[in-house]
């Protein structure tokens, strides 16, 4: 069994994700946020089991050092107090993406940065995203094997992006085939031997349950998505600690919130509450 101490608090979690500027591009930022030290202040001053970056910004960000310590990012902006401030974010590598500028074909996010690569940058574990449903979807399946083959071989946990997407997906889509479908993909998770799941919020908390139970002993964390209201956002991840998932990988639903500390201690309060 792969431990997944390094990146859980009383077996719960709450995880930061930066990689929307591979995603999106830089229409997720403002001028604030574009600037990753902002993004890891807050990982390092929301107390976040981990941020998540991609190895360009891991590689000029995130200090490489294998115990994870990396100076405060307020510390190298306003040198005097906090200077010499030493403070700890995990890092989760995301090892492959893909931009959303290509249309017309379902979607394939290649592998762009290996497990060894991760260690070296100080990565405490690796995030890969499959498209279930797309046409590319077994050439990402048998991508994300190799890479739990090389973690697990290393002792290193693994987290599978699991995002429904694809034409055939499309076609079928009403509440009864959403909840198998989000069931399915978590299920594959657990099937292909990812330690944690990350799957997007399937709209009810009774599909969202029989997801987490399709997933049998894989972990689930839910996206973020879009940023929404803030009650609205707090209301869901309500009901998504009502079930077995552990928690929640947020992005901007944080980083752009106009007071990020603030939301997420609320968060916070949310996912640990009974931990
Ligand atoms: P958010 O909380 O901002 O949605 O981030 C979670 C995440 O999974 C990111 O890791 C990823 O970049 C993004 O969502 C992908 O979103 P989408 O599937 O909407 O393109």
């Amino acid at each position: 069994m792969i431990s997944l101490d390094k990146i859980t608090t009383n077996n719960k979690a709450l995880y930061l994700a930066y990689d929307q500027g591979f995603e999106h591009g830089p229409t997720d930022f403002n001028d604030e946020n574009v600037d990753p030290n902002f993004v890891l202040d807050i990982g390092i001053k929301g107390g976040f089991n981990a941020i998540i970056f991609q190895k360009g910004v891991a590689e000029k960000y995130y200090p490489s050092t294998s115990s994870g310590q990396v100076p405060s990012a307020s510390s190298l902006q306003q040198s005097s107090e906090q200077a010499g401030q030493v403070t700890k974010i995990p890092l989760i590598l995301k090892l492959n993406g893909k931009t959303n500028l290509v249309e017309g074909r379902d979607p394939y996010s290649p592998l762009l940065c290996t497990v060894s690569e991760a260690l070296d940058l100080g990565a405490v574990a690796v995030g890969y995203t499959i498209y279930v449903g797309s046409e590319f979807e077994s050439k990402m399946t048998s991508e994300f094997s190799s890479v739990v083959r090389e973690a697990h071989e290393k002792g290193v946990p693994v987290i599978g992006w699991m995002y429904l997407a694809g034409k055939f997906l499309r076609q079928a889509q009403d509440k009864q085939k959403g909840r198998e479908l989000t069931a399915y993909a978590a299920r594959l998770g657990l099937e292909l031997g990812a330690d944690i799941i990350k799957i997007k919020y399937p709209g009810d908390l009774e599909s969202l349950k029989w997801a987490v139970e399709s997933a049998g002993k894989t972990k689930v964390v839910i996206s973020g998505g879009v940023k929404e209201n803030e009650n609205e956002f707090l209301e869901t991840a309500k009901t998504i600690m009502e079930t077995e998932a552990i928690g929640m990988a947020v992005g901007r639903n944080i980083w752009q919130n106009k007071n990020p500390l603030e939301i997420t201690k609320k968060l916070k309060e949310i996912i640990f509450k009974n931990s």
